[in-house]
């Protein structure tokens, strides 16, 4: 992990902050809907941005740290979320419901893999050499959306790579519960390319998932790559069904305070930068009007 570029540690600790961030504004009532926070789970777009520069991102119900490891954009999303001036969408997406150009969000599990394949064909078609890459959690695997996209990615071969984040609960069922199998298992049965992540470590995953990607990219052999990762926080604000012992067993394997260790004061500087500049934001960002509805007629959310 000491061979993270400076740019990574902020991406890594920036995402960390906003959801923090956003936990607090919600508990403190100023914020209206519901929200996932992908704490524990930063590192995963993290390792992947430079992998899928140009490339078009699906996220899911858990995608603020898809969205901000695409674009680097606290501010657009930020306002999302609190609708208010400079929202990405106006304010109409919200936390799960994110459209920019290169990014799309839904909060209806499994709903992304059927698109990624259209889009997936659409880049084949056209040589665009782009890859089309979803984001789903381990619970989205009981959706049929998900096999039917699996087997026509298959059969057409188009440039999709499906990343798994596999943090072994979905709400409130763990997957040992819900799960059949292994979902290697499922998707070497489709005959694509199955790659397993369990470090956190991301110049190490970035070796390894080069190749993947490149593989996606350029010989249309779709892929699904699983990490096994850990979801610090509750399901959605103050869900959490686990006990205290298992979410703090989860906390003492955290990359965070391997990373502060491992980097020392230099962690600790840039660190103590990103939560100030994310504490001004979310002031900043609350002080700005209400999205209005000329904002959304330019958006083209209404006519
Ligand atoms: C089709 C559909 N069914 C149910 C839900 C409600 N729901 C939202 S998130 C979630 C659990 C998702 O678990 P997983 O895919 O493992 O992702 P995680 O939340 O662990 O990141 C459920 C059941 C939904 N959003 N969409």
């Amino acid at each position: 992990m000491d061979a993270l570029s400076d740019g990574d540690v902020e991406l890594l600790v920036g995402i960390r902050h906003f959801e923090l961030a956003l936990l607090r504004v919600f508990g403190e009532g100023k914020v209206n809907g519901t929200t996932h926070t992908c704490l524990g789970q930063e590192y995963v777009p993290v390792a992947l941005a430079p992998l899928l520069d140009g490339d078009f991102v699906l996220s899911n119900h858990r995608g603020h740290g898809h969205y901000l490891a695409h674009f680097r954009d606290p501010a657009g999303m930020l306002a999302e979320i609190m609708g208010r001036a400079g929202a990405v969408c106006s304010g109409v997406g919200g936390s799960q419901h994110v459209h920019r150009d290169g990014f799309l969000s839904t909060g209806v599990q499994g709903q992304s893999l059927p698109l990624a394949v259209g889009m997936g064909l659409h880049y084949k078609r056209t040589g665009a050499n782009r890859v089309a890459a979803a984001y789903i959690g381990d619970g989205t695997w009981g959706e049929g959306a998900v096999y039917e996209a699996l087997n026509m990615a298959a059969l057409w071969r188009v440039p999709v790579l499906v990343v798994v984040e596999h943090n072994g609960i979905a709400q409130s069922t763990p997957t040992t519960a819900q799960l059949a199998g292994t979902i290697g298992d499922r998707v070497r049965a489709f005959g694509l390319d199955f790659t397993e992540i369990t470090t956190h470590d991301i110049p190490a995953i970035r070796a390894e998932l080069a190749p993947v990607v490149d593989r996606v990219r350029h010989e249309h052999r779709p892929a699904v790559v699983q990490f096994t990762t850990r979801r610090l926080g509750p399901h959605s604000k103050g869900d959490d069904t686990r006990s205290a012992q298992e979410v703090e067993a989860l906390r003492a394997a955290d990359w965070y305070a391997e990373l502060a260790t491992a980097l020392g004061p230099r962690f600790t500087a840039v660190d103590e930068r990103v939560r100030t500049e994310v504490d001004r934001l979310v002031a900043e960002v609350e002080a700005r009007p209400p999205s209005t509805w000329a904002d959304l007629a330019e958006a083209g959310a209404v006519r």
